[in-house]
């Protein structure tokens, strides 16, 4: 898949570009449909699928406090995308200016001239451009002039409502719930977390027998306080694993951490890229009586893990 950031890097129109445009944070069972129908209708033209999303997230330039964190930060979403079977995303940055642009010369300078675009695959309630003009009704009335199909999906939103509403609102909340497990529904695979492991307080491995990795968290969505069973990615290799967030109110300083114990591995981690999938809650984090105490917990949760992950293939 080829990623073009920036409008101006791109050099020529695409061959029949099958367009869709929006977000796309956490890449969701909505999304994925959309991206299928993208790429089928691509397909029966012999054409080209595209995906155009903006980067950085459009709310955090229109909502000037407004820091949602995200399910999927750029380059997971990027390889989500791919996987989808995408062959073009047009990433533009996202600015004020941009956001004024008007919904026809959104049309006519960019999706017409300068992606090419044949057909359009957008959910019922898409809007682009200055006051989010650009809807369906808009796109059908110029649709002959440009020479371009507009798909309509409403399956998305019907399918959702038969279940529950799939948008990347619901997963945050799930997420935030601390409802893992069910994001799987939404996503189709589990919540993920990526970082780099730093140095924590040493502490782990000493003082309870369980050595922990540290993850740093930048803009993306955490899950909620608490103990989970995980599986971890370090580069092409796999592992379970245990994972607590939270402020380890048994000691005194109160930071707060999201960190790994690995099973069944030894190893140095310290700045290596990581990548923890989040599969089921097991259970609140809690202040105990003493070291001892929290140590025996700990064992409790890696054996509760262990049973959780059985029958996962890594
Ligand atoms: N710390 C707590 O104070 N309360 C807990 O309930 C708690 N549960 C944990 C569960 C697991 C599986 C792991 C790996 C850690 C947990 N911790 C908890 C954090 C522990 O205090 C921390 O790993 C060490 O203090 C090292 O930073
Ligand atoms: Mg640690």
């Amino acid at each position: 898949m080829k990623i073009i950031q920036d409008l101006y890097n791109i050099h020529s129109p695409f061959k029949r570009a099958v367009v869709t445009i929006g977000n796309f944070d956490g890449v969701h069972k909505g999304h994925q449909a959309i991206f299928q129908q993208v790429i089928e209708k691509a397909r029966s033209i012999k054409g080209t699928p595209v995906v155009i999303t903006f980067e950085p997230h459009p709310v955090r330039v229109l909502k000037k406090n407004g820091r949602p964190p995200l399910i999927t930060l750029f380059e997971q979403k990027m390889e989500l995308i791919a996987q989808a079977g995408i062959k073009v995303v047009v990433c533009i940055p996202f600015t004020e200016a941009f956001a004024g642009i008007t919904a026809k010369r959104f049309l006519e300078e960019i999706l017409i001239k300068q992606i090419g675009m044949k057909a359009i695959v957008i959910g019922k309630d898409y809007a682009f451009g200055k006051n989010r003009k650009g809807d369906v009704e808009f796109l059908k009335k110029y649709a002959d002039r440009y020479g371009f199909e507009v798909i309509v999906i409403d399956w998305v939103q019907a399918y959702a409502r038969s279940t529950r509403r799939i948008s990347s609102t619901r997963v945050r909340e799930l997420v935030m719930a601390g409802e893992v497990k069910k994001t799987f529904n939404l996503l189709g695979r589990y919540y993920q977390i990526r970082g780099r492991v730093v140095s924590g307080r040493n502490r782990g491995g000493r003082l309870l027998g369980f050595p922990t990795a540290n993850i740093n968290l930048v803009d993306e969505l955490c899950p909620k306080m608490g103990v989970y069973a995980v599986t971890v990615e370090l580069g092409k290799k796999k592992y379970k694993g245990v994972a607590n967030i939270g402020y380890s109110p048994t000691f005194e300083d109160h930071q707060f951490t999201i960190e790994v114990h690995i099973l069944d591995f030894k190893g140095e981690l310290y700045g290596k890229a990581i990548r923890v999938n989040f599969i089921r809650r097991i259970r609140n984090e809690k202040r105990f009586a003493s070291i001892d105490a929290l140590s025996k917990q700990i064992a409790k949760d890696i054996q509760t893990a262990r049973n959780v992950l059985a029958d996962f293939c890594l």
